[in-house]
C-alpha cells in the first residue's frame, strides 16, 4: 500500500532519510511527536491519538539529528476505501492487499500559479490551476524556514494536513495533495471561488436572520461532523474560515488551530470569538466551538462580534466578565439560541452535538429543511447568497489588495531531476525555474528541513478522477 501515498520523493533523498524510511516501512511503530520546546505539550497526545489515521512522527525534535527515526508511510487513511473499492469492483471481498496503483506523483511544477487569494502569518493562498486538466485549486504555502523557527507553525501545518486527510464533509474544505519542494510545504485544496462568507457580511453590515440561519445551520452540520466523525475541535472558528463555493455553500477552512478532541488547555484561536474556558487557561472540550459559533452568529446579525475593544487584553476581559447585550432588532428565536450558545459556562452552554434533536427545532431554524440541507439539495433550499462569478480564473471574490499581487514563481524540485533543471537554466536562460541549492546533508539546517517534512507529501486517491 505504500506505494500509492506519495512518499516524499518530491526531494527528501539524503541517506539520512532513506535510513528513516526503512525504519518506518518494516516497523511501523514510531516515536511520539513533539514539536519542539515550544510546545505546550498537548501535541504529544495529538500526534499519538491519530497514529492510526496515517500520521508522520519524527521523534522529538532534540532526538531527531543523529539518531534513528520511526517514520509512518502514509497508508492507513486511504487503505480501507482502496481495499473496499477493490473489493467491490473486482468480485467479492478478500482479505488479500489491494494490487498497488501507480499514478504519477503530482508535482508542483504542474499547477500554473494564477493569483494570490489571501495572505496570513501562516503564508500565502494562491489560485493555481493544474495544467493537465485545466482544474483550479487554492494552494497554501509555508516556508518550511519559519516553521522551523516557529515549531508552533510546524505543528500546525501536519495538524492541518492530518485533520483534512481523515475529514470528508461537504461544508469542510478538501485536501487534494499535500506536496514540497526544498523550502516549502505546499497544501493543494478546494478552491472556493465565492471569496469568504464575511466579505458579504461587510458589503450588507448585516444578515436577515433568514439568510444568517443557513449558515447558522451549514457551521453546526459541520462542526457536529468534526467532532463526532473525526474527533476534532475546530477551536478557530471565526468568519474569515468561512468561505463559500460558487453553488453558495458555506466551507470551513484552515485547519492549523484544531485539536484532536479531549481535554485542552492552551490558548488559541482569535481573541474575539474564543471562548472564556479557553482564556481562562480551563481545561476546555468541543463545548468552544458552540461559544464561537455564538460569537460568529452574533456578528452575522448585528455587525459585529459580541465584545471588542482595541487591544486582546480588554475584548479577553470583557468575555470573561461582561454580560451580553443583545441589540433590540434581534428576533426573540435569535436572541434564545444566542443565549444557549454564549453561556459563559460551558457545562450549561448547548451542546448542539448531543442536544442535536432539541437545536434543530428552535423557531430560528424554521426556514431550514436539515434533511434538504445535509442533502445540499439547492432546487429545495438554496444558498441565499449566489457568488457572481464570471471567470473562476478571475478571483473576482478576493479582495483586489492580494489578487494584483505579483507571482513569484515556484523553486525547483529536489534530488535528480534539481540537476536537470539547473542544467537546464543554464542552458536556456527561458527557464521560469529559480535554481536552489541541493541540500547539503553536512549543513545542519538543510537536514533539519528535510528530516522534518518526511512524510508530508500526500495524494487524496478518493478525490482523484477514476
Ligand atoms: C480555498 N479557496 C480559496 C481560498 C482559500 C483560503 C484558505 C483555504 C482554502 C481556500
Amino acid at each position: 500500500m505504500g506505494d500509492v501515498f506519495d512518499f516524499d520523493e518530491d526531494g527528501l533523498s539524503s541517506e539520512f532519510e532513506k535510513n528513516a524510511r526503512i525504519d518506518d516501512a518494516e516497523q511501523g511503530t514510531e516515536a511520539p511527536f513533539s514539536a519542539g520546546s515550544d510546545t505546550d505539550g498537548q501535541g504529544v497526545q495529538f500526534f499519538q491519538k491519530f497514529q492510526s489515521g496515517g500520521v508522520v512522527s519524527v521523534g522529538p525534535i532534540g532526538q531527531r539529528l543523529g539518531t534513528s527515526y520511526k517514520v509512518q508511510i502514509d497508508e492507513f487513511y486511504d487503505a480501507e476505501n482502496l481495499d473496499s473499492r477493490s473489493n467491490s469492483t473486482n468480485g467479492p471481498v478478500t482479505n488479500e492487499k489491494p494490487k498497488s496503483i501507480t499514478r504519477r506523483k503530482p508535482k508542483i511544477q504542474d499547477f500554473e500559479q494564477l493569483k494570490v487569494l489571501g495572505k496570513g502569518s501562516y503564508g500565502k493562498v494562491l489560485l493555481v490551476k493544474h495544467r493537465k486538466t485545466g482544474k483550479l485549486y487554492a494552494q497554501k504555502q509555508l516556508q518550511k524556514a519559519s516553521m522551523i523557527v516557529n515549531a508552533k507553525n510546524y505543528e500546525q501545518t501536519l495538524t492541518e494536513r492530518t485533520i483534512l486527510k481523515k475529514v470528508t464533509h461537504p461544508n469542510i474544505v478538501k485536501l487534494y495533495y499535500a506536496l514540497q519542494d526544498f523550502d516549502k510545504v505546499y497544501l493543494i485544496l478546494e478552491y472556493l471561488d465565492g471569496g469568504e462568507l464575511f466579505h458579504y457580511l461587510r458589503e450588507e453590515r448585516i444578515l436577515s436572520e433568514k439568510v444568517a440561519c443557513f449558515y447558522v445551520a451549514e457551521l453546526i452540520l459541520a462542526l457536529r461532523h468534526l467532532h463526532i466523525n473525526a474527533g476534532v475541535i475546530y477551536r478557530d472558528l471565526k468568519p474569515e474560515n468561512c468561505m463559500l463555493n460558487s453553488r453558495g455553500h458555506l466551507v470551513l477552512t484552515d485547519f492549523g488551530l484544531s485539536k484532536a478532541s479531549g481535554e485542552c488547555r492552551s490558548l488559541f484561536g482569535t481573541a474575539e470569538y474564543m471562548a472564556p474556558e479557553v482564556i481562562r487557561g480551563e481545561p476546555y472540550d468541543s463545548q468552544c466551538d458552540w461559544w464561537s459559533l455564538g460569537a460568529v452568529m452574533y456578528d452575522m446579525l448585528t455587525g459585529s462580534p459580541p465584545f471588542t475593544g482595541n487591544n486582546h487584553k480588554r475584548i479577553m476581559d470583557k468575555i470573561l466578565k461582561q454580560k451580553v447585550q443583545y441589540p433590540f432588532y434581534l428576533s426573540q428565536d435569535a436572541k434564545d439560541l444566542l443565549r444557549r450558545l454564549l453561556n459563559k459556562n460551558p457545562a450549561k452552554r448547548i451542546n448542539c452535538d448531543t442536544e442535536f434533536e432539541t437545536v434543530r427545532k428552535y423557531r430560528f431554524f424554521r426556514y431550514i429543511n436539515w434533511d434538504d440541507l445535509e442533502a445540499q439539495n439547492d432546487d429545495k433550499l438554496p444558498p441565499p447568497i449566489l457568488p457572481v462569478i464570471t471567470d473562476p480564473e478571475e478571483a473576482e471574490n478576493f479582495d483586489e489588495e492580494f489578487t494584483s499581487m505579483a507571482i513569484t514563481p515556484p523553486s525547483s524540485p529536489i534530488g535528480e531531476s534539481l540537476f536537470e533543471t539547473i542544467e537546464q537554466s543554464r542552458s536556456t536562460s527561458t527557464s521560469s525555474f529559480i535554481p536552489i541549492q541541493r541540500p547539503d546533508p553536512e549543513n545542519s539546517n538543510d537536514l533539519k528541513k528535510s528530516v522534518y517534512f518526511t512524510g508530508f507529501s500526500y495524494t487524496n486517491e478518493t478525490l482523484l478522477p477514476r
